[in-house]
């Protein structure tokens, strides 16, 4: 293999897919080793298949506002891999979704479930549909319109979506009811679901926690933890809330959470009441988090700015893709930076990775870091398959235990000579074997 000569060959087929050929070019690079070493992949044609979508859904999603006026959004399901498993990925309502951006995340979803050791394919979908600012009534007339073109294609055992950016629990109880409708079945079709409708315990907290555990064993493997650790993250939604909670609860201090206006600086730490605020944050649906420093004195607003120039231990970026750069990663590693995490998928540019490998400073990628809520989501379905409940001790339990061993996969495949863990190239190599063993194993299909 030769990862320039098949980047550019991409790069041709699928021009100004940015974000789709920076994960791959990632992953090509980790696996380039292991996949010359194994003839069998060059033989079945691997990387040439894999790095390919099976299907692509693209779709029309009329709809009405509440002013009577029609609006018509994109909707995509791209469905990646489904060589371990049931095609298995989020759904993002964001304005920025394209393709390129769902294809990043389908293809990076294949190696994450793989990580999670369960049966699991990669998929990924959504649309350019802001639900921020809208009414419930139009949340639910969107997610009914989108479903109408959706259902056919997924089903509990051939893709199950869930949901990321923009799709909380109130989206996907939309998009449940209108399957529920149309495919006449009451099956765990979409994970996420209300407790009260198949939904698992943990799922909320799942990323958030999932990702906190396993910062708590990189620290481990340097005889150290989170007590007392100054922690800097990004974002106020789901996942930051739920790193908020677990990363206070294990004795870390955590001084920042921002939005798209600019970041918190809460020197005092943000934990209790104040974890539970981002809750009301976010329900405001406004997208902004300058609200804080009103209602807590002593903490700072500051426009327009990320919060990775102030002084931290551990950095966590918990929001969306490349939202920390190389010139971030240089200030983070100037103030004494010992430990960054991506909890969001693809966190980091390529340069700020490269800051911090060059720094040997330990370093989660996104795949493994965030496999949590995925992790939990695979739980949920396997609840769903035996029609009972774990309860949130047993749930939390296997999830921290499968972070675990997600951390032991990324030592196993990507220690180096002087005891520095790659954790990129583990958690690529090891999410990669699996698929590609299972796929020489299933012939050319
Ligand atoms: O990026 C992710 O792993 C998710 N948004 C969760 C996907 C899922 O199926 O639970």
């Amino acid at each position: 293999m030769n990862v320039d000569k098949l980047i550019i060959q991409l790069e041709k087929k699928h021009p100004g897919e940015l974000e789709y050929l920076q994960a791959v070019r990632e992953v090509l690079e980790s696996i380039e080793e292991v996949y010359n070493q194994n003839p069998q992949f060059e033989s079945a044609g691997i990387i040439e298949r894999i790095v390919e979508p099976d299907r692509i859904l693209t779709f029309k999603i009329p709809w009405v506002d509440d002013n009577g006026k029609v609006q018509v959004n994109l909707g995509y399901r791209v469905q990646f891999n489904n060589a371990i498993g049931p095609y298995k990925g989020g759904l993002r309502f964001h304005p920025s979704v394209n393709l390129s951006i769902l294809k990043f995340l389908g293809f990076e979803q294949i190696f994450k479930n793989s990580l999670t050791t369960l049966p699991m394919g990669g998929a990924k979908g959504g649309s350019d549909f802001n639900p921020k600012g809208k009414s419930d009534h139009e949340v639910m007339r969107f997610c009914q319109a989108f479903m109408t073109e959706l259902w056919e294609l997924i089903g509990p055992e051939t893709d199950v979506p869930a949901g990321d950016i923009g799709v909380g629990g109130r989206e996907i109880g939309f998009l449940y009811g209108m399957y529920k409708k149309l495919a006449k079945e009451n099956t765990g079709v979409l994970t996420g679901k209300g407790l009260n409708w198949g939904g698992s315990l943990i799922r909320p907290e799942a990323t958030g926690f999932g990702g906190i555990y396993f910062v708590e064993e990189m620290l481990k493997i340097q005889k150290s933890n989170l007590k007392g650790k100054v922690v800097a993250l990004s974002g106020f939604g789901n996942v930051a809330w739920g790193a908020a909670l677990k990363a206070t609860e294990l004795g870390a201090k955590v001084v920042t959470i921002s939005g798209p206006d600019g970041y918190i600086y809460d020197a005092a730490g943000i934990s209790g009441e104040k974890i539970d605020y981002m809750l009301d944050l976010r329900a405001s649906n406004n997208d902004v988090v300058a609200p804080y420093a009103d209602k807590f004195k002593g903490s700072k607003f500051f426009a327009g700015k990320r919060p990775w120039e102030v002084k931290c231990d551990i950095a966590l970026p918990c929001a969306t893709q490349n939202e920390l750069d190389g010139d971030d990663a240089k200030k983070l590693v100037a103030n004494g930076c010992i430990l960054a995490a991506e909890i969001s998928n693809m966190g980091c540019t390529p340069e700020a990775v490269e800051v911090f490998h060059s720094k040997k400073i330990p370093f989660g990628p996104g795949k493994a870091v965030n496999a949590g809520g995925v992790a939990t989501s695979g739980l949920e379905m396997s609840q769903n398959s035996m029609k009972l409940n774990w309860g949130s001790e047993e749930v939390d339990q296997r999830l921290h235990q499968i972070m675990t061993s997600i951390h032991e996969a990324c030592i196993k495949y990507g220690k180096e000579k002087d005891g520095y863990v790659n954790y990129v190239k583990g958690a690529n190599v090891a999410g990669f074997l699996k698929v590609a063993n299972a796929m020489v194993d299933q012939g050319v299909i």
